[in-house]
């Protein structure tokens, strides 16, 4: 990804589904108009998902998803199909792909009822409608679902489709802001940013970029500080912010510094409210105290490469939990895609932010654990509680009473 490109978290992700050799390849290359997934004539040839950002209007930036056939079978088939129901929970529109003039199938029909259980808005396309003549297309193969008959091969339909699925109601998330609603018109938001050595060369983190395009966005004003200047900074006459936001690195040094009058919370707070854990987090953080002695725990991060989130996971987190209740506690790690959806004997999730995954896929995750019965925390929420500091963190945010804080 590069620098000037908007997150995969923030991208409306559209999925293609269906049985192996449908044509889900040719259909998703001709619909970027690249090729970015291998086609041919061997069942099978998708074994992994393949995903590409792409512009969309109206709906804008999204990303495209490839998937392995879900018919597939034995041991590494199964595996696949797998993979593929991962990929549904970060689906925000299914395009299932089937053969024009053919009946649907049962690996058809089993997508279909996941689309409806996940409440993911869908379209069935009819490829391969170059071999089945004009008059014979009646949509009667979709069985009263949406439908659009195209050919990957000639490209006919095409177009036609890319208008339609980037108008589809439903496929864009209303998410709340991340920060402009929690400071008054005409205000001033300050960031504090520390400047280490994990901070990117040249640049500033993605959550840093959100907070500051959103506050432009809603015509407030931004200004960022690093910590060590905070105080002197707050000290200048007619300086008044109206809101502190910090990164959570820092966070008990600057709510030290930061008056107790002056509103104070932070990144991950604000961009665990956007993704729509951040209530589940506060209450899932009361649980820590309840943690025994050989407590199992999942610390889980959205991506591999780390270069934001450093040794947070690995190092931090074990160590807080260790200070903070004084346990031997049994962690486990994951990161990346995949998520253990059997949380079963877990005593807590504790999860990254998750700024490159979408809110769908943060969303299912929580429900994951939450179903099971298992506390889901997210890194900036732990951090703000293990420093004491959770209820001042979240008291800018409406709708969280002193009550919902409390340590
Ligand atoms: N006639 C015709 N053939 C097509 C069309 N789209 C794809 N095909 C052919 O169908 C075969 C399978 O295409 P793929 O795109 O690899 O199919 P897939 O669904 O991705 O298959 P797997 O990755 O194996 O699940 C290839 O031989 C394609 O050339 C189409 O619109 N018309
Ligand atoms: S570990 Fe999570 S929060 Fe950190 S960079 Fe990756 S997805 Fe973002
Ligand atoms: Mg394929």
């Amino acid at each position: 990804m590069s620098m000037n490109d908007t997150p995969s978290g923030e991208r409306v992700h559209i999925g293609f589904f269906g049985r192996r050799n449908v044509g889900k390849s040719s259909l998703v290359n001709a619909f970027t108009g690249q090729e970015m997934s291998v086609v041919s004539d061997v069942r099978g040839t998708t074994t992994d998902p393949v995903t590409k950002s792409m512009e969309l209007l109206p709906i804008g930036p999204v990303l495209i998803i490839d998937t392995p056939g879900f018919d597939d079978t034995g041991d590494l088939g199964l595996l696949r199909v797998r993979r593929t129901r991962q990929t549904l929970n970060r689906t925000d529109l299914a395009i299932l792909v089937t053969e024009a003039g053919k009946p649907l199938e049962e690996a058809d029909r089993q997508l279909l009822s996941l689309f409806a259980e996940k409440k993911i808005p869908h379209l069935i396309v009819l490829n391969k409608a170059d071999l089945l003549e004009e008059e014979k297309r009646t949509g009667a193969e979709a069985e009263g679902h949406p439908f659009a008959y195209v050919s990957a091969l000639t490209g006919e339909g095409v177009i036609a489709l890319r208008e339609r699925a980037g108008s589809m109601k439903g496929a864009e998330e209303v998410l709340p802001p991340l920060a402009s609603d929690l400071v008054p018109p005409g205000g001033l938001a300050l960031l504090v940013i520390p400047i280490d050595k994990a901070a990117p060369k040249g640049r500033l983190i993605l959550p840093q970029q959100q907070v500051i395009r959103d506050l432009l966005d809603a015509g407030r004003t931004a200004a960022c500080v690093r910590e060590t200047e905070l105080e002197a900074l707050l000290k200048t006459p007619g300086f008044h912010p109206d809101l502190v936001i910090t990164d959570s690195q820092v966070f008990r040094r600057v709510s030290e510094i930061v008056p107790e009058d002056l509103p104070l919370t932070s990144f991950s707070i604000l961009m665990a409210r956007r993704k729509g854990f951040l209530e589940a987090a506060v209450a899932g953080c009361r649980a820590i105290e309840g943690l025994r002695e050989g407590d199992r725990i999942l610390v889980s991060e959205g991506c591999t490469h780390h270069r934001q989130c450093g040794d947070i996971g690995t190092v931090k987190i074990p160590a807080w939990l260790r200070g903070r209740t004084g346990k031997d506690l049994d962690l486990t790690f994951s990161s990346g895609k995949s998520f253990p959806e059997d949380l079963a004997g877990f005593a807590a999730v504790i999860h990254c932010g998750g700024c490159m995954l979408n809110a769908r896929e943060m969303r299912y995750r929580m429900q994951c654990a939450l179903d099971q019965g298992v506390p889901f925390i997210n890194y900036g929420t732990f951090i703000a509680y293990v420093n004491g500091i959770l209820e001042r963190s979240v008291r800018p945010i409406p709708g969280f009473s002193d009550r919902e804080g409390k340590e």
